[in-house]
């Protein structure tokens, strides 16, 4: 409470600010779970850790995570977990379980532990970054993710026009933001150490599923077998984690999380949506941003 006091914080929505924080801009549940998360956190070797840009689909690659990593104990039938509950409850953010009270909670699966956070790189606590944990980052075209992300914050309640949370994402000021930022951590870290971070996009995932799952498995250690895909275990995988099929789902229309209500994480799920929100030059705005940022990087979003 002492800290948010000082620091500089922008309305959200409601009565929620955002604080910013070494150069990011925090929820203000995120503020007091890194603070807890940097302080006591311990990563193992055997972590799995997603860490995504809020909005880039990380309810999709939770429930693709888990349903690989577990496979041998929840083989996809009709008692898969992904059925009765939200890829959420099931991969939980490292924001929300960590408090001084409870630093190391089991969330094990035959792999070791699956947790996910929208931190960016600098936050981390230094045992993610020391350890053998391996992290799975994925982010998404930012104009895509800011459409995502406004369609989510008027949901939660917030009343700026579109135009008005345009300008501030623009700024930097969005959660775990500024988006670019966040995303150019994340890939540096990727190139210099490929074996600790994979680095994936929503297209890329999207247009060749198949592709990218079999990449994520062998990176989390749990490649797929030549029997596995000729049982047809790849397309099972992605129909069990299809929006469509987790859109549909009982427990996904009607329960919560801590942040929100299931159904607020599904939306469209499709590529290129900006274009029916950004009228005249926004598109342009955000893309001379991320030439700017990304300018020498080798990176495109
Ligand atoms: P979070 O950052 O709050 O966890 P996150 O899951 O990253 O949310 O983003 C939600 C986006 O992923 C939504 O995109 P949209 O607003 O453009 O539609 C949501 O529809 C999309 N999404 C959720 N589940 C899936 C899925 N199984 N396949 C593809 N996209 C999905």
């Amino acid at each position: 409470k002492n800290l948010l006091s000082t620091l500089p914080r922008e309305r959200w929505f409601g009565s929620s600010y955002l604080y910013k924080y070494n150069g990011f801009w925090l929820g203000p549940k995120g503020m007091p779970g890194l603070i807890a998360c940097q302080n006591h956190f311990q990563a193992r070797d055997t972590d799995f850790l997603l860490i995504t840009t809020p909005k880039s689909g990380t309810t999709w690659l939770k429930a693709l995570m888990f349903t690989l990593a577990n496979r041998k104990i929840y083989p996809i039938n009709q008692n898969h977990p992904l059925l009765k509950q939200n890829p959420h409850s099931l991969v939980p953010f490292m924001e929300f379980f960590c408090s001084p009270e409870k630093m190391n909670p089991d969330f094990s699966c035959p792999l070791g532990r699956l947790y996910s956070t929208h931190y960016p790189l600098a936050l981390l606590p230094e045992s993610v970054l020391n350890s053998g944990c391996k992290i799975v980052y994925l982010c998404r075209n930012i104009k895509d993710t800011f459409v995502s992300y406004w369609h989510f914050s008027k949901k939660l309640g917030a009343e700026a026009s579109l135009e008005e949370f345009f300008d501030m994402f623009c700024e930097g000021v969005s959660l775990s933001g500024p988006v670019w930022d966040h995303v150019l951590g994340y890939w540096r870290e990727s190139l210099e150490k490929p074996e600790k971070v994979l680095f994936l996009k929503f297209e890329a995932l999207q247009e060749k599923p198949s592709f990218h799952l079999k990449l994520l498995a062998e990176f989390m250690g749990c490649p797929i077998s030549p029997e596995e895909e000729t049982c047809g275990f790849v397309d099972e995988v992605l129909g069990l984690c299809s929006f469509d099929n987790l859109s549909n789902l009982e427990v996904n229309k009607s329960g919560t999380q801590p942040t929100a209500r299931n159904e607020m994480f599904f939306r469209k799920g499709k590529v290129g949506d900006w274009k029916n929100y950004l009228i005249g030059e926004m598109g342009e705005r955000i893309d001379h941003i991320t030439a700017q940022k990304f300018f020498g990087s080798g990176l495109s979003l």
